[in-house]
């Protein structure tokens, strides 16, 4: 027998509450729309390759320099891991170890720059992430972290204000990226600044990766310094990091990827980084990306019509942030709401909020697991009238209820796995 026969629910008589978690989980998943802009729902084969035998093994090192042995097949399953990410990006440098976005921008700030070094960079209130330097994050702790926002008047990056962090601090490193950005970002005018302080500059791609791969925007790869992602978000493969980088970062990338910050690396998602990277390397991937974008502008057009305000007026990318004040609720409240309909997404704070984090003026929406799930036209467009309804009735429990079968039928009707590649 090999791993690919390997009955999937074992598991069952093996450990039957565990089990249970996995199916209504399934059922979950199934049943209800995924709207949490940096998940996805991924292809059999990444899921097989991440729920395979490679968990077995510790595999310290890298290819061709393990601390152990038995590691013939880790060494050619991370080669390929690493070739088809270069490949996939036109990258001179990968390194695939990382265990997720945060420890891969650890990474990179203990590869680049020493605890007290001024780093600049978007603030998390402003659609930035945390690792990138918040208050309560190791970043923000060990680095001199200065952060930027985006203007009042456009939402978009405040370049005057970036300019001005960087001329007043000179930081070692400039870092652009987040989690609730919508619109594509200038990386030119970040790398002419870090060209100007001598700094290293960082994109942290994370969320936008799998648009970049699909070459439905356009690539920071090519003009920073060092770029790193999760490789599950629009990319569309297993929970981890990746790091890409100009040459002659490579060798302090891989000093502090190990021995710096990991130990063993997780192999079995590094063999599903492989099978994600291979799957996004085919052409249909380009299509899927292009779709991602379209049924997040649909959506966004939709809540416009609906009298909703979505922060920056659109989207370039695969997630809304939309501003609920118009409809007199708070994020929280429609979150919740729309949880019970069958809608997931997150509560948000916009730029500039008056709210507090734990109540917050918006909601992020993202595209990408409902198109990976062969979603289009007329479900996003029924998915914002859903939005906009519950959003503004989210005491009508009758009307949640009834929105609730609605959701449920149609998600049935989607299987709960990428679109054959
Ligand atoms: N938690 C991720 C997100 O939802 O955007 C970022 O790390």
């Amino acid at each position: 027998m090999t791993v690919t026969e390997v009955p999937a629910k074992s598991i069952a008589s093996q450990d039957p509450e565990v089990a249970a978690c996995l199916d209504a989980e399934f059922k979950r998943q199934t049943n209800t729309l995924e709207m949490i802009a940096s998940e996805n729902i991924v292809s059999d084969a990444v899921l097989q390759a991440a729920g395979s035998v490679m968990t077995n093994k510790y595999a310290e090192g890298y290819p061709g320099k393990r601390y152990y042995h038995g590691c013939e097949q880790y060494d050619v399953v991370e080669n390929l891991a690493i070739d088809r990410a270069k490949k996939l990006f036109g990258a001179e440098f990968a390194n695939v170890q990382p265990h997720s976005g945060t420890t891969a921008n650890q990474e990179v700030f203990l590869a680049t720059v020493k605890a007290g070094d001024a780093v600049v960079s978007l603030s998390l209130a402003h659609g930035g992430h945390l690792s990138h330097g918040h208050a309560v994050n190791m970043a923000g702790k060990l680095y001199a972290i200065h952060q930027y926002g985006v203007s009042r008047d456009t939402e978009r990056i405040d370049f005057d204000e970036v300019a001005k962090l960087v001329r007043e601090h000179k930081p070692k490193m400039i870092i652009t990226g987040g989690s609730a950005y919508p619109r594509l970002i200038d990386f030119d005018r970040f790398r002419e600044l870090a060209d100007e302080a001598g700094a290293v500059f960082l994109v942290d791609m994370a969320h936008f990766a799998g648009l970049v791969a699909g070459q439905a925007i356009p690539s920071p790869v090519p003009v920073a310094d060092i770029v790193t992602t999760t490789t599950h978000k629009t990319l569309r493969g297993p929970r981890g990091g990746l790091i890409l980088a100009k040459e002659p970062f490579g060798k302090s990338i891989q000093k502090s990827v190990f021995p710096g910050m990991q130990g063993g690396p997780l192999m079995h998602l590094v063999a599903a980084k492989a099978v994600a990277f291979g799957e996004a390397l085919r052409p249909s991937f380009k299509d899927y990306a292009k779709r991602v974008i379209r049924n997040a502008q649909l959506l966004g057009e939709v809540l416009a019509g609906e009298g909703l305000r979505l922060v920056t007026g659109g989207t370039d990318t695969h997630l809304v942030l939309v501003d609920l004040t118009a409809f007199g609720t708070t994020g929280k409240a429609a979150s919740d709401a729309l949880e019970d309909a069958g809608i997931t997404v997150n509560m948000n704070m916009i730029p500039f909020d008056t709210r507090k984090p734990t109540e917050c003026s918006g909601i992020r929406i993202g595209s990408p697991a409902l198109t990976s799930r062969g979603m289009g036209e007329d479900e996003f467009r029924r998915i914002g009238r859903w939005i906009a309804e519950v959003a503004r009735n989210t005491e009508d429990k009758a009307l949640i209820a009834r929105v609730r079968s609605e959701v449920g039928e149609m998600a049935s009707s989607f299987p709960l796995r990428a679109e054959e590649n």
